[in-house]
């Protein structure tokens, strides 16, 4: 049972940064001045300065999803889950994500640092701008969470405990749902513009899709390999702005719980993939074009740079370097296979990317079409996929035909 709990405003932040003796020393909250600025789907964000140029950051759990209101019941609870994964990319990968300062079950609270220099991947990606290095660096994350987090560095006994208080029901169910059941058939959440009723028609009437959709599905739901991120969209990244050397912060783990690696690599390709479809309906720069169509391949090599960088560390003797190599295939295909589904969902369900909506016209209906023909691809396809630069190459044969 929820309790209840006070919402914060722009001008009851200040007073609620005073009362947290936690965060006295990270800003001057008598001279604090707040702003709400979250974009997402579920949460209240508020930025906040003092005089002296300090910042922080109190995202605050609403007890209901914020893109469809108190129709919509969510458990504010999953500020739990997000600690929990903040913490956990905290000991492995520190750099990639913002300084937690603490959090408060009491309001549902997490307070952090404040990337005010930083921007949302999805929004620089939008506007064509390039962040050479971050695609790898994402790859990297994800490596040293997966060898962190799994049977490949933890205790069998302390892995079993950390799977059972990572269980995130509630959460998992939305991308249950939005993610692997909804797209495939008649919900109310679903809808596209004028243009791409045929290729969603395509999808919903294509058997072997929609079976090998129910494939990952259940993958997704009994496969307890890492600590997930669980929602590694371009809108899950924050980067520089204007920096000689680009980098990003990963933000937003409140989905995360115990599932398969080749999910969070899947969330990022099929994200890669709005973007680059956008990329070339717009006609960006050749160099724009040629970067964002090669992240996923930059993502992944990373990935598995990272993994065989890591292994001779990892505590369970009884896997083997031909284990990993047959390990890494897997995770290949899954993430080939997520990446379909990620990519599928934002352009018929709920919750869709700015990177296409935002498109006009036929830039609008081919983009879309493009996305989701790859996407079916991917995901058909996924068990001959041998090397990452092949979900390139399906990129830019259906882009091409579209
Ligand atoms: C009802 S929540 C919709 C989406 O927002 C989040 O960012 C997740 O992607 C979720 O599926
Ligand atoms: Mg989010």
């Amino acid at each position: 049972m929820v309790k209840e709990y006070e919402l914060l405003t722009a001008e009851t932040v200040p007073a609620y940064v005073a009362s947290m003796l936690n965060l006295a020393d990270k800003v001057d909250a008598s001279t604090l001045v707040a702003e709400e600025v979250g974009d997402g789907n579920l949460n209240l964000v508020f930025v906040a300065r003092d005089a002296a140029g300090g910042g922080i950051c109190i995202k605050q759990s609403l007890p209901y999803v914020r893109l469809v209101g108190e129709a919509w019941p969510l458990t504010p609870e999953r500020v739990v889950a997000e600690a929990r994964g903040y913490s956990a990319a905290a000991e492995a990968s520190p750099d990639d994500i913002p300084v937690v300062y603490g959090y408060d079950d009491s309001r549902y609270t997490l307070a952090m640092e404040n990337l005010h220099d930083l921007v949302i991947w999805r929004t620089a990606l939008n506007d064509g701008i390039m962040h050479p290095g971050v695609g790898a660096q994402m790859g990297r994350f994800v490596a040293r969470i997966a060898f962190s987090t799994s049977l490949f560095k933890m205790d069998a006994g302390e892995l079993k405990e950390r799977v059972a208080e990572s269980i995130n029901p509630e959460l998992c169910k939305i991308t249950e749902d939005l993610v692997f059941t909804e797209p495939y058939g008649d919900y109310a959440n679903n809808g596209v513009q004028p243009g791409v009723e045929a290729a969603v028609k395509d999808i919903q009437s294509d058997a072997t899709l929609v079976a090998n959709v129910g494939m990952l599905k259940t993958k997704f739901m009994t496969s307890a390999e890492m600590l997930l991120h669980g929602d590694l969209h371009s809108g899950s990244v924050m980067v520089t702005v204007d920096k000689d050397e680009p980098y990003g912060k990963v933000i937003d783990p409140e989905f995360c719980f115990y599932g398969p690696v080749g999910f969070d690599l899947g969330a990022l390709f099929g994200n890669y993939l709005a973007a680059r479809a956008r990329a070339e309906v717009l006609d960006r720069s050749d160099e724009f074009r040629t970067w964002v169509g090669q992240l996923p391949q930059e993502t992944w090599e990373a990935f598995e740079a990272e993994m065989w960088k890591l292994w001779p560390s990892r505590s369970e003797a009884a896997l083997t370097d031909e284990f990993l190599a047959l390990w890494l295939r897997s995770v290949l295909r899954d993430a080939a296979g997520f990446g379909g589904c990620k990519a599928i969902r934002r352009i018929i369900g709920l919750a869709k990317v700015s990177d296409i909506e935002t498109l006009e016209g036929d830039d609008h209906v081919k983009a879309a079409t493009a996305v989701l023909r790859v996407g079916a691809r991917w995901i058909k396809e996924r068990d001959s996929i041998m090397g990452s630069t092949r979900l390139g190459e399906i990129a830019s044969e259906e882009l091409a035909r579209t």
